[in-house]
């Protein structure tokens, strides 16, 4: 153990170099009268920030509720994935929503979610993250950062935005070649409590023009996103349920935040929707 009393031990240099998270600073800055942001928790660790979460969506908890842990045991990503990262080496919050919106529209959180992240990203450690459609944060090709929405229907509907960040993972502490972390990406600041507190006002904001709009997207609104997303214009491998397999052109994203892919037998392009992919990949990855 490094005596820091969090899971998972770590160097004493490790330590030094990874500050632990301050609540109440963080709490002071997002936790405002007039924010969208109602309570915010630091924990030691957890298995999951959605999954606890989630847990207090079933049991009513209110909108706002801001979740951050220094470690998860148990992190995941779609399709029962895990996400891993060493203790304060990375950002790992969820937060609780219940926006006035009808829920055929949900599916633009993810969206706006990594629009969030990657412009904290490239304003606070100057790194040019840019989007994969539907929900990662890359660099150059790279994850540097994953995104996981869960729907909660029950009392009432709720969201679980989750956000996995990574920040001052080595290359050796990353699950494999394909992620980075911000260290590695030449950041020019590590600072986590700046990252969360510039990811959290930018979705704040992005989630108040939504929710303005009823949730339907306006030309400008997918504009932004398809100027954001380094998806369109590559081609893409699209898995659907049941093995079938599209291979196209990514050309553009609809109202609804659907994919639209130009498949290279022609035709009008085919909305597909964050639910029915596996996987989205440029075939030259
Ligand atoms: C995601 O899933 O990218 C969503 C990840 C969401 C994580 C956050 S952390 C806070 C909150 N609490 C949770 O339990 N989850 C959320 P997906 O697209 O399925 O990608 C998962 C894949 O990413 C795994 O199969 C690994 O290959 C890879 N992976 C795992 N850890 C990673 C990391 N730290 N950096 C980059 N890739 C990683």
């Amino acid at each position: 153990m490094d005596g820091l009393g969090t899971a998972g031990g770590g160097s004493a240099f490790a330590s030094l170099s990874r500050p632990p998270l301050d609540a109440g600073a963080l709490r002071r800055a997002l936790v405002t009268a007039d924010s969208m942001w109602t309570a915010l928790t630091v924990v030691p660790d957890v298995g999951s920030t959605n999954d606890a979460l989630a847990q207090e969506a079933h049991n009513g908890g209110e909108s706002g509720r801001i979740l951050l842990a220094e470690y998860q045991s148990a992190g995941h990503g779609r399709l029962d994935r895990t996400w891993t990262a060493p203790p304060r080496s990375s950002v790992a919050m969820s937060v609780l929503v219940r926006p006035d919106v009808p829920v055929r529209w949900w599916p633009w959180i993810p969206l706006l979610t990594g629009l969030a992240v990657a412009a904290a990203c490239r304003r606070v450690a100057d790194v040019p993250a840019t989007l994969k459609w539907p929900n990662d944060v890359l660099v150059e090709g790279q994850k540097l950062a994953g995104i996981l929405v869960q729907r909660v229907e029950d009392p009432t509907p709720a969201a679980v935005i989750g956000i996995g960040l990574n920040v001052s993972q080595t290359r050796a502490e990353l699950p494999g070649p394909e992620a980075v972390s911000l260290v590695l990406a030449g950041a020019t600041s590590t600072d986590r409590s700046l990252l969360v507190r510039t990811a959290l006002r930018g979705l704040e904001n992005l989630l108040a023009g939504w929710i303005r709009r009823g949730g339907e997207a306006t030309d400008d609104f997918v504009g932004a996103y398809v100027d954001a997303c380094s998806t369109i214009g590559q081609r893409v491998r699209v898995e659907l349920p049941g093995a079938s397999v599209m291979h196209g052109e990514a050309v553009g994203v609809d109202r609804r935040g659907r994919l639209l892919v130009r498949r290279d037998e022609g035709g009008a392009p085919v909305p597909v929707s964050a639910g029915d992919v596996v996987h989205v990949r440029t075939t030259s990855a």
